[in-house]
């Protein structure tokens, strides 16, 4: 029996089954405004049969997205475009999620096909980047960002507040900060790149601080009765594992205190000197250790593709739900496919009706 194909309930919201596509920037939009790809993009993939779509890292300001051609939440024409991909995802079946960021040291960047280096900073769409401290990424990205005042602080921390009200007004019904990946939460929590010496930087819980403040904040606007969710980078794999992972435990067990739903289980990514074995489910341990010391239900994701891992994962309680990246850009019907392999009869697909009226009624 699949329990990969089984439903997933948090608050008010039921997931058709376990499978989510994590969210993956597509570099596309102009201003910040997602466009036609975007809508074509996430509705394929919603079609494709898995229960939650996470819409990439959405700047909640222009100077918090990667590239100039990442999308934006900071303005009304950019939640008009939202408004039609978080409706199209839904009456695909799907949950519309939405994950909100800001890239920190790692903004003001190429495309990934065009160099995935910075800027140059005298380029016409280049802009200043903010950062806890001082102190570049390094390697494809030099840059050093402006050390963020306390303004900063809180300017950042209200941004996050507006993007999730509008997210929550576009009709995305499950919210996922961006808390990984060296962007800038998890700048601030890592002892590479957050050397302040004021109360965000320096102890465990002070390098946590503004993690848990913009978390607390966002809280007070995201309803009760939907997933209130973070991607949080739980190690680097930088030599000092153990020490990083029970910090992010510490700092999980405050985001749950106050009010988190659920964790994404990811990497943290802010230096290049790190060795992460890269390989098929390699966060699966790391998720269930998060999960069994946190209580949080999870996710993951980083090489679950095969459909047996997939469900794997789920059958020894690992992870929640799985998130499925690269193989649903390789094939957006992953999960039908998936479905077959694993010997599911009938999966509660919700077809839309113009597909349902002639798959169920008409032999050809
Ligand atoms: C990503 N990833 C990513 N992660 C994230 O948290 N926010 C994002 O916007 C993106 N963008 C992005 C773009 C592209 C093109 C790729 C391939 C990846 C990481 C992604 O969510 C996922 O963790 C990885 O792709 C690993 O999962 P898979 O692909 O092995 O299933
Ligand atoms: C995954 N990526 C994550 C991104 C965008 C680009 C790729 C994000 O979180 N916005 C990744 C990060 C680092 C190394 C490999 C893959």
């Amino acid at each position: 029996m699949s329990k990969l194909f089984t439903t997933f309930k948090l608050k008010d919201i039921e997931l058709r089954n376990r499978i989510a596509i994590p969210p993956m920037c597509q570099y596309s939009a102009i201003d910040g405004v997602p466009n036609d790809w975007h809508l074509a993009h996430y509705t394929q993939l919603a079609r494709g049969g898995a229960g939650l779509v996470i819409v990439e890292a959405t700047g909640v300001s222009a100077d918090g997205r990667i590239t100039p051609g990442c999308t934006g939440i900071w303005n009304d024409a950019q939640v008009a475009e939202h408004t039609k991909i978080a409706t199209a995802i839904k009456k695909a079946g799907a949950v519309p999620g939405i994950q909100i960021a800001h890239a920190g040291m790692k903004a003001s960047a190429n495309k990934p096909w065009e160099g995935d280096d910075h800027l140059p900073e005298d380029h016409a769409q280049a802009w200043q980047t903010i950062a806890p401290s001082a102190v570049a990424f390094g390697a494809n990205l030099p840059r050093v960002p402006r050390a963020m005042t306390k303004d900063d602080i809180e300017r950042v921390k209200s941004d996050f507040v507006a993007a999730a009200k509008r997210a929550l007004e576009a009709g995305y019904e499950w919210l996922e900060l961006h808390f990984a990946h060296g962007y800038l939460a998890q700048s601030f929590f890592s002892p590479h790149t957050n050397k302040r010496d004021d109360e965000y930087g320096g102890s465990a819980e002070n390098r946590g601080r503004f993690l848990l403040e913009t978390m607390q904040a966002v809280r007070k606007v995201w309803p009760e009765n939907l997933p209130f969710t973070l991607r949080f980078g739980v190690l680097e794999f930088d030599g000092h594992d153990e020490e990083y992972i029970q910090d992010a435990i510490a700092l999980i067990r405050k985001f749950k205190k106050s009010g988190l739903d659920f964790i994404s289980v990811s990497i943290g990514f802010t230096t290049p000197d790190a060795n992460i074995p890269w390989g098929a489910a390699f966060m699966a341990p790391i998720a269930e250790r998060i999960r069994k010391e946190t209580g949080l239900p999870v996710s993951s994701a980083w090489g679950f593709g095969k459909p047996d891992l997939a469900e794997d994962a789920v059958q020894k309680e690992q992870l929640d739900i799985v998130m499925i990246g690269r193989a649903h850009l390789e094939n957006p019907h992953w999960p039908y496919e998936a479905a077959k392999e694993l010997g599911v009869e009938k999966p509660a697909w919700v077809l839309p009706a113009p597909y349902a009226h002639w798959l169920s009624r008409y032999q050809m």
